[in-house]
C-alpha cells in the first residue's frame, strides 16, 4: 500500500445525515469539475436502518462543490428507475466529454444487471444513450474522443467458461456516437491483478497525462476463512483500489500497473458499515497543481475523498501487466 496517498482528515465527506430527503446510505459517487464547480453523483439507499440489511430503494442524488470537499446537496433526489423491468439504477460516473455531461450506471432489471450511459446538460433532463446487455456494469466513458470515437471501460460478468468465483475482468470498448457499442478488448484479466483472487472493475473515468491515460479500478480478494464485518450477512470479499496507466493511442493496452493496491481499507469509516472492507472508487480529478483528488465509497455506507500528486501515481504505475498472463498477446 502506498503513503503517498493521503485520506482527507475529514472524511467522510459526504454521509447519510446531510441528505435533505430519506437516505440510510451514501456511497459510490461519481465527481467532475463541471462549468466552474465540481459536481457529484451519488447513489442512497434509503428506508432502510443503519445495521440492517433490507432497504426499500436507491435513488442517485446530486451534490455541488467549490472546492470539492464540502458538498452542498440538492433538495430532490435526481434520478429514480423503477417500473415493472427495472428496480434501480445505481453507482454512478460522471465524464465530461466536449462540454457534455456524460453519466454511467449500472440498472438492475429482471432480466440482469445492465450497463447505461446517459446525457444531461442541466444535471435535471437526462437522455439515455445506450443500455447493455446483461451482465455488464461500472462503465466509465474516457473524457475526450479518440479518432471521432468514444470510449469506454466496461467489466461483463462471464458466468460461463471464466472460471469461478467471480473471475470477471476489465474490458474496452469504443463507439462512434455513444449508442453503438464495439470494437471490445480486454484491458486486464483479473489473474494479472496480484493481491486480487476474484473480480476486478473500472473505478473512475481516466485522467489524461503525457505518459498515458491514468485510472484507477477496483480489486476484489475473497477469503471465505474469515468473516468481515457487515451489517449484511456473511460478508467476504476485500475491495481495494488499484491504480494502472492505459496506452494514450491504443487504451485497451496498460503501459504500466502498480504491483501493490494503491489504497487498502484501513480506516474505521472503509472497515465498517453496510459491507466492511469495501473501498470503490469512482472519480479522479486532477488539479491544476497536479494533485489527484480520488473519490470513493467506504464500506457501501459513505463517500471519501483521499489525494495524490499526480506524478508520484504515473510513477507508481511501473510494472508490467505479467506477460505469461497477457491474454493480448
Ligand atoms: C459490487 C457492487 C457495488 C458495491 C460492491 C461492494 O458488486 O454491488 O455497488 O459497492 O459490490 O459491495
Amino acid at each position: 500500500m502506498s503513503d503517498l496517498v493521503r485520506r482527507y482528515f475529514g472524511n467522510p465527506i459526504l454521509k447519510s445525515s446531510d441528505i435533505p430527503y430519506l437516505s440510510t446510505l451514501i456511497f459510490n459517487a461519481g465527481v467532475a469539475k463541471w462549468q466552474g464547480k465540481y459536481v457529484m453523483a451519488f447513489r442512497n439507499d434509503y428506508g432502510g436502518t443503519p445495521g440492517s440489511a433490507y432497504f426499500k430503494g436507491t435513488n442517485i442524488g446530486v451534490a455541488f462543490s467549490d472546492d470539492g470537499i464540502d458538498w452542498r446537496v440538492r433538495s430532490k433526489p435526481w434520478i429514480e428507475w423503477n417500473d415493472h423491468e427495472v428496480s434501480r439504477a445505481y453507482d454512478p460516473r460522471i465524464s465530461i466529454v466536449e462540454g457534455r455531461c456524460y453519466l454511467c450506471f449500472a440498472l438492475d432489471t429482471a432480466h440482469g444487471i445492465r450497463g447505461g450511459i446517459a446525457v444531461t446538460d442541466d444535471l435535471d433532463k437526462w437522455e439515455v444513450l445506450s443500455l447493455s446487455t446483461p451482465d455488464n456494469r461500472n462503465m466509465v466513458l474516457f473524457p475526450e474522443r479518440l479518432n471521432g470515437k468514444f470510449m469506454r471501460l466496461e467489466r461483463p460478468f462471464p458466468i460461463y467458461g471464466r472460471g469461478a468465483p467471480e473471475s470477471f475482468d476489465l474490458w474496452f470498448s469504443d463507439s462512434p456516437d455513444c449508442v453503438y457499442w464495439g470494437n471490445s478488448q480486454l484491458v486486464l484479466g483479473s489473474e494479472q491483478v496480484p493481491w486480487a483472487n476474484s473480480k476486478i472493475g473500472p473505478g473512475a473515468p481516466p485522467l489524461k497525462t503525457a505518459q498515458g491515460w491514468l485510472t484507477a479500478f477496483h480489486a476484489v480478494s475473497i477469503d471465505t476463512s474469515r468473516e468481515l464485518p457487515a451489517w449484511h450477512p456473511n460478508w467476504f470479499k476485500t475491495y481495494s483500489v488499484g491504480i494502472m496507466l492505459l496506452d494514450l493511442e491504443k487504451p485497451w493496452i496498460v503501459k504500466g500497473i502498480c504491483r501493490k493496491p494503491l489504497m487498502l481499507p484501513q480506516e474505521q469509516y472503509e472497515l465498517e458499515g453496510f459491507r466492511g472492507h469495501v473501498l470503490f472508487p469512482g472519480g479522479m480529478i486532477l488539479e491544476d497543481s497536479g494533485e489527484v483528488k480520488l473519490y470513493y465509497g467506504a464500506a457501501d455506507t459513505v463517500e471519501c475523498l483521499a489525494t495524490a500528486h499526480v506524478d508520484d501515481l504515473i510513477a507508481l504505475c511501473n510494472m508490467q501487466a505479467d506477460p505469461k498472463k497477457n491474454l493480448q498477446q
